[in-house]
């Protein structure tokens, strides 16, 4: 439950082409077009300078490897730009999801 809301507030923020891309590629230390941890801790860094609240989360939390984990979808240890997109999707569809459940979640609580 957690994760989900983690990757729902790291994803789901409109915008995020453009200054996550250029997040992205200032976090790619080595040109390689895609993210190792290190690579992506520090792009978590810049998604925080950027304002993005979810990045803050993760920061002041420290739940990177989590984050990560659910972004490397093939678990090859880096996160593609196709990667991101495809997380950012999901969490898009889930947030829909959980939206149009949540009179429902309120009632069983
Ligand atoms: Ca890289
Ligand atoms: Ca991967």
């Amino acid at each position: 439950m957690t994760r989900v809301l983690l990757l729902c507030l790291f994803l789901a923020s409109p915008g995020l082409a453009r200054a996550d891309a250029a997040a992205f590629h200032a976090s790619d230390a080595d040109n390689s077009g895609d993210l190792t941890f290190a690579e992506f801790t520090t792009l978590v860094g810049h998604m925080a300078a950027n304002g993005r609240r979810i990045a803050q989360f993760v920061q002041s939390t420290g739940l990177h490897g989590t984050a990560f984990g659910r972004v490397d979808l093939d678990g090859d240890g880096r996160a593609t730009p196709a990667e991101l997109l495809a997380a950012e999707a999901w969490v898009v569809a889930h947030v829909r999801a959980q939206a149009s459940d949540s009179d429902t979640g309120r009632q069983r609580r």
